[in-house]
């Protein structure tokens, strides 16, 4: 029997790919010179996208193939697929959640620590030979006394706040809804919430409902002490406003894996002294990248074989995989 045509938007990891060639006959649009190229090569039967990389899994995309019933994700945070529109056509996808809770938590605490402390510079004070040359480096803010606000109370958001208990920072969170399991302090408002803390880390989804949010009335209402960590997504944050208030004091710092326009990071971000800049690696170790790949392709196979998928996403619940 033939395998089905699964495309794959950008270049999976080795193993991933090699699982993938077993069950399906794999095409490379990262590699192909168009997708006009790869569709006349036969890919318009493809019934399945490993979604990989940059390249949006957008309605243009998914209209040109017809036959599409999973696209799996690989990440969390699924924003640059177009779930209402997969929903529609009663596409599944799928992504890699709680694979990744604990690793993007660890990059939270660290990226607020160094943030704080100025480890990043402190560091390059050391290497720069200026400790020898011209004394100890200068005095920080300090996370002690701080209350944080976190926004986006999801699994790594929870993840998140059981460390910030660890070190015996005071937790409160901003979501849509409040969780009653849960004993922090809701605001159902951002800018209340903002106002109330120094220290805000960013752990909700990307996409149209939450862009920009994080705005110029959130950073005055935080104030000159206060502290924005962003591990989420850059559309998030309006970054010329942070910009702004990074440039006026009217926050103190800025601790951030993920911008707008990834990979281009505003020259004026690179500039300012007290913005740590991380190339989006929330869930960039070898473990964790290779669980959350062996979950795309899992979630593929079991398309492949019939079975229901691992981990669709809330928009498109599997149905079956009958058109
Ligand atoms: C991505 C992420 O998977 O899971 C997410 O939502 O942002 C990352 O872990 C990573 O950018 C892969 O390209």
């Amino acid at each position: 029997m033939s395998r089905p045509v699964l495309i794959a938007t950008g270049r999976p990891p080795e193993e991933a790919l090699e699982a993938l060639e077993r069950v399906f006959d794999v095409r490379r649009l990262w590699e192909a010179p168009s997708l006009d190229a790869l569709l006349a090569d036969g890919a318009g039967e493809a019934e399945a996208i490993a979604s990989f990389g940059k390249r949006p899994v957008d309605a243009d995309l998914l209209e040109r193939l017809p036959r599409i019933r999973i696209v799996s994700h690989f990440g969390v945070g699924y924003d640059s697929v177009d779930a209402a529109f997969a929903a529609r056509r009663g596409i599944v996808v799928t992504n890699t959640p709680d694979v990744l809770n604990e690793e993007v938590a660890d990059t939270a605490l660290g990226l607020l620590i160094t943030t704080v402390r100025e480890f990043a510079a402190a560091e390059r004070w050391l290497r720069e030979g200026r400790w020898s040359g011209e004394g100890p480096y200068r005095l920080t803010s300090s996370l002690r006394g701080r209350t944080v606000g976190v926004i986006g109370m999801g699994r790594i958001g929870r993840a998140i706040a059981r460390r910030l208990d660890a070190f015996d920072l005071p937790v409160v969170y901003h979501s849509r809804r409040p969780q009653p399991d849960l004993a922090y302090r809701h605001y159902p408002d951002l800018v209340a919430m903002a106002r109330e803390v120094d220290t805000l880390i960013a752990i909700l989804p990307g996409g149209a409902e939450t862009k920009g949010v994080i705005n110029a009335e959130v950073f005055r209402a935080l104030g000159p002490d206060g502290v924005l960590i962003n591990v989420a997504r850059g559309s998030v944050v309006d970054e010329p406003a942070l910009i702004a208030a990074l440039r006026d004091g009217v926050i103190l710092a800025a601790g951030l894996d993920v911008f707008a326009q990834e990979p281009h990071v505003p020259e004026e971000l690179i500039a300012l002294p007290n913005a740590v800049l991380l190339p989006h690696v929330g869930s960039a170790s070898v473990a964790t990248r290779r669980a959350m790949a062996d979950l795309v392709v899992a979630n593929l196979e079991a398309y492949a074989a019939g079975e229901p998928p691992l981990t669709p996403v809330a928009e498109t619940p599997f149905k079956g995989w009958g058109l």
